[in-house]
Parts: C-alpha cells; sequence; structure tokens
C-alpha cells in the first residue's frame, strides 16, 4: 500500500508523562512508528516522503491562535527560562465552567492549559515539527487518493483524533483525520465518512465535525463513563444543527469480547455505506489489541486481519491515518494486517 510517513516524527520525544499519580516513561514513543515502518518494508510497501504543505487545510481544522500558539510553544517555554530545555512543561490549570478563555494569559503554564483537555499531551523541542509534518503526510495520502489511488497509509506520530479546534489532549496535537477528511473534501469528494476504531473515543474529530453533514463520524471506543476521554463519546451524541443525524458512536463496556467488538464494526460499516460517502478515511488506532498496556478489549494481530478485510469491503478510496497503539513491538504486525486485509479486495 502506498505509503506516507513522517521522518521528523522522532524529535517528538517526551520523556515522561503521569499514570496514576507517578511520573512513568511515555507510553507514545518514536519506537511506535519505528516497527511499523520496519513491518512495512519487510513486506514490501515502501515509504514515501510527503509532497504537501498542509498549512492551508490546518487553518480550516483548527484556530489560529492554536496553531500560532503550538508553532512556538517550545521557544515560549524556553523564552519562560532558558534552563528549562531538559525539563517538560505540562499544564496545571483548566478554563473550566465560568472561567474565561477568551483572553490569552501571559504566563505560559497558563496558556498551555488554555489550550490543553489534559494534562496528558508532553511537550518536546520537537513536537510542532513532528506534528505539521505528520499532517502533511494526512494531506498528502488525501491527495492521492483523491487524483485516484484506492489507498493510502499515513505512518505517522504524534496521533491526531484527540486533538480539537483549539486544543490538544491523548497524546495529540494536530487532528490528522480531520486533515485527510477535509483535504478530500477540498480536492471534490461531496461526502466523506471518517471511521475511528481506536480503542479511545476520538473526541477531537467529533467536534470539529459535530455540526456538518458533509462529514460523517463513527466511533468504536471503550464507554468513556469508566475509559478516556471520559468527557465526550457517549451514545446519545447524534450530531447537531446541519450535522443532526451525521455522527455516531459506539461505546462498549470495558473488557468488552471480539465478537462484540466485530458487530459494532458491522453496525459502522453499514451506517458509513448507507451515508454514500464518496471516500472513507480511517483513525486507526491499534491499541484495542489484547496486549495493549492501557486498554481492555481483546483483539488478536489476526482479528486486524479480519477488520482490514470488512474495511476493503466497504469498496471506498480510502486513507489510512495512525492513531494509538502502545504494545510498540506488535504494532507493525497489526498495521500491516490491516493493510493487507484491506488490499484482498
Ligand atoms: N496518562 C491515543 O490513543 N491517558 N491516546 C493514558 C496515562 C490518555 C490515548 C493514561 C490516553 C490517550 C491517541
Ligand atoms: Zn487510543
Amino acid at each position: 500500500m502506498l505509503t506516507f510517513h513522517n521522518p521528523p516524527h522522532s524529535g517528538h520525544a517526551p520523556v515522561h508523562e503521569f499514570f496514576r499519580g507517578e511520573r512513568v516513561p511515555c507510553f507514545e514513543k518514536p519506537e511506535r512508528v519505528v516497527y511499523v515502518e520496519e513491518a512495512l518494508r519487510e513486506r514490501g510497501h515502501p515509504l514515501t516522503v510527503p509532497d504537501t504543505d498542509a498549512s492551508a487545510v490546518l487553518a480550516q481544522i483548527h484556530r489560529p491562535r492554536y496553531l500560532a500558539f503550538l508553532q512556538t510553544a517550545w521557544t515560549q517555554w524556553l523564552e519562560v527560562s532558558p534552563g528549562n530545555a531538559p525539563l517538560q512543561p505540562f499544564p496545571s490549570v483548566w478554563p473550566v465552567r465560568t472561567l474565561r478563555s477568551d483572553v490569552e494569559p501571559q504566563n505560559f503554564i497558563a496558556r498551555l492549559g488554555l489550550y490543553s483537555m489534559d494534562n496528558g499531551s508532553p511537550l518536546a523541542a520537537g513536537t510542532w515539527a513532528a506534528a505539521k509534518a505528520g499532517a502533511d503526510a494526512a494531506a498528502s495520502a488525501a491527495r492521492k487518493v483523491s487524483a485516484g489511488s484506492r489507498a493510502a497509509f499515513c505512518c505517522t506520530r504524534p496521533p491526531g483524533h484527540h486533538a480539537g479546534a483549539d486544543f490538544m489532549g491523548g497524546y495529540c496535537f494536530l487532528n490528522n483525520a480531520a486533515v485527510a477528511a477535509q483535504t478530500l473534501r477540498n480536492q471534490g469528494a461531496h461526502r466523506v465518512a471518517v471511521l475511528d476504531v481506536d480503542y479511545h473515543h476520538g473526541n477531537g474529530t467529533q467536534s470539529i465535525f459535530y455540526d456538518r453533514a458533509d462529514v460523517f463520524f463513527a466511533s468504536i471506543h471503550g464507554d468513556p463513563r469508566t475509559e478516556y476521554p471520559f468527557y465526550l463519546g457517549h451514545a446519545d451524541e447524534t450530531g447537531e444543527g446541519a450535522g443532526a443525524g451525521f455522527n455516531l458512536n459506539l461505546p462498549l463496556a470495558a473488557g468488552s469480547s471480539v465478537a462484540t467488538w466485530f458487530a459494532a464494526l458491522d453496525v459502522a460499516c453499514q451506517r458509513i455505506a448507507r451515508y454514500g460517502a464518496d471516500a472513507l478515511v480511517v483513525s486507526l488506532g491499534l491499541d484495542a489489541f489484547e496486549g495493549d498496556p492501557i486498554s481492555t478489549f481483546a483483539l488478536s494481530s489476526d482479528d486486524f486481519s479480519r477488520l482490514g478485510e470488512r474495511l476493503g469491503a466497504l469498496a471506498m478510496p480510502t486513507v489510512f491515518v495512525l492513531e494509538g497503539g502502545y504494545a510498540a513491538a506488535e504494532l507493525g504486525t497489526n498495521a500491516v494486517n490491516v493493510l493487507e486485509g484491506f488490499e484482498q479486495h
């Protein structure tokens, strides 16, 4: 499969995050895509460098002040103190209900909180360059598919589906799936479907397209009553305004079986077929895997082949975008299983 990779990803290498009150090594680490790249090469899928600048489409997806902040966030952190270079900034205060988010504070950590949904999206020196190159890869893949390629895969990190129009969250900074969907629209697709199979609900993608009828969003994920991102992803979220009826959430109880997961996949695929999209974007998180350290679903590596086959049966031009998945050593097998299963159709 045609694959775009993201060489600058390695510059996004924060060291630790918070987990159960402790500082632990980051789950979302550069080795993740190194394993996927290795499996792609071994199994005969060459890697292509992105050839599209996503700046214009990023301006359609994200708010200008958020993009301006993210692009210079690391420089701003060093301006607080040059001694900050080896340290990771974390937000510690957020504008929740009754607090104002329209005024940008001068304090850097307060600004970081304004543009974050959690303290789980650590920044590093190369975060902007990595995230921007990932968006470029998503735009490149979408352009190729618009120009007639059956499918393309975006082998990238950091992931994107938790990032909203003006905030980062859940290891995500720029919403690559939204960039791909909007690029497909810009290139002439009338309707685009986004299917998010990451273990965690794609709150960012949902919120970006919630009031739009031209992009249908469907997601299969751990029930947000117990699973991250907690505050979005319930079944009664069906879209609003012009987008009413164009959002489908299929939350599954933590620990749900593989059979339950594939039944939900079938529901999502039937709705996507009925929607009549010209193109599909798959937010390909691999954290529904049985060996994933932060999820509770149980898909095997063979199940990822079945997932690919089911998606291939939709017979739609398709852009795959890598999202989560933290069993790093198995990510290559699982990702390429999806892509090769897809190609069987
Ligand atoms: N702080 C994606 O899969 N919480 N993001 C993990 C440690 C957030 C996952 C617990 C999980 C976010 C793209
Ligand atoms: Zn995830």
